[in-house]
């Protein structure tokens, strides 16, 4: 039984995953800050597989390699590590932009993920063996108005991916991204601030990937056999070519 770390599993696509690796009979460890959506994840998964929630903010490197310095040596056997935690925060101009919401978006999708990756990379590397899928976006491919700072995360989610890649080829670790389009999750209320309303907005006339369909090309990347890295998956919904080109017609029931 392989052991799989998702970050941000509390929500949307990181819940979705765990949902979809739990019944394809990985062990799991979720985490996220909100303790009472892990435990009822726990509670629904247990009949399928063990699973160990671990409660951090994954911004505070000393709540990470808390979390990781606490784990038992069983749960130090992790297969799989998917840095799915991260947000957009605000859609504004540069000049603008909230300094908070820029340092909100850095710790979390940059030093978050990395702060997780320093840590479980070596456990995976003594070994011999492991698989990081690293959570990128269209974002990490284009950038768009008012989309700054949240690209700029995610070119540099790509960017590590790459240089990840390189890294962990001496030691059979595989390296993957998974770059989703629009998906309607908790995304759009967390960058609009729980504005409902707004957070309608991207999704107008349009069907969005759900997490599902992206859970679903996660457990693509690591079903494949030992001899084979996928590098990226880019998934949109059908009605949406690029950051700039979306049908909003082509949902018919809307
Ligand atoms: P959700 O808002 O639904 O889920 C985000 C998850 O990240 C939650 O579980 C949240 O947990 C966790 N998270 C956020 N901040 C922190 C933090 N400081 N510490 C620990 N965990 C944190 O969004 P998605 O599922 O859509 O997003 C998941 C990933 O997918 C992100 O990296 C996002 O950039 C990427 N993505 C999303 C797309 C979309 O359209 N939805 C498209 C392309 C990429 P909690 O709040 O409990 O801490
Ligand atoms: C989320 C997709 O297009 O809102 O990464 O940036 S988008």
């Amino acid at each position: 039984m392989q052991t799989a770390v998702i970050t941000g599993s509390t929500a949307g696509i990181g819940e979705a995953a765990a949902k979809l690796l739990a019944r394809n009979g990985y062990r799991l460890i979720i985490t996220g800050r909100r303790k009472d959506k892990l435990i009822k994840l726990q509670q629904e998964l247990q009949d399928l597989t063990e699973v160990l929630p671990l409660v951090f903010d994954i911004r505070k490197r000393d709540e990470v390699d808390r979390a990781v310095d606490k784990l038992t040596s069983g749960w130090r056997e992790i297969d799989v590590l998917i840095n799915n935690a991260g947000l957009a925060a605000g859609l504004e101009p540069l000049h603008e932009g909230s300094v908070e919401d820029w340092e909100q978006m850095i710790d979390t999708n940059v030093k978050g993920l990395l702060y997780i990756t320093r840590r479980i990379a070596p456990l995976m590397i003594k070994r011999g063996k492991g698989h990081i899928v690293n959570i990128d976006s269209i974002a990490g491919k284009e950038v768009y108005e008012n989309g700054n700072v949240y690209c700029a995360t995610k070119h540099a989610v790509d960017a590590l991916s790459k240089g990840m890649r390189i890294d962990m080829l001496r030691h059979g670790i595989k390296v993957s991204m998974v770059s989703p389009g629009m998906a309607e999750t908790e995304f759009s209320l967390v960058r609009f601030r729980g504005d409902k309303e707004l957070a309608k907005n991207p999704y107008r006339g349009v069907e969005p990937l759900t997490g599902e369909d992206v859970a679903e090309a996660i457990l693509f990347v690591l079903t494949r056999p030992a001899h084979v890295n996928i590098n990226d998956i880019i998934v949109t919904p059908a009605a949406q070519a690029n950051s700039f080109y979306i049908n909003r017609r082509m949902n018919k029931n809307i």
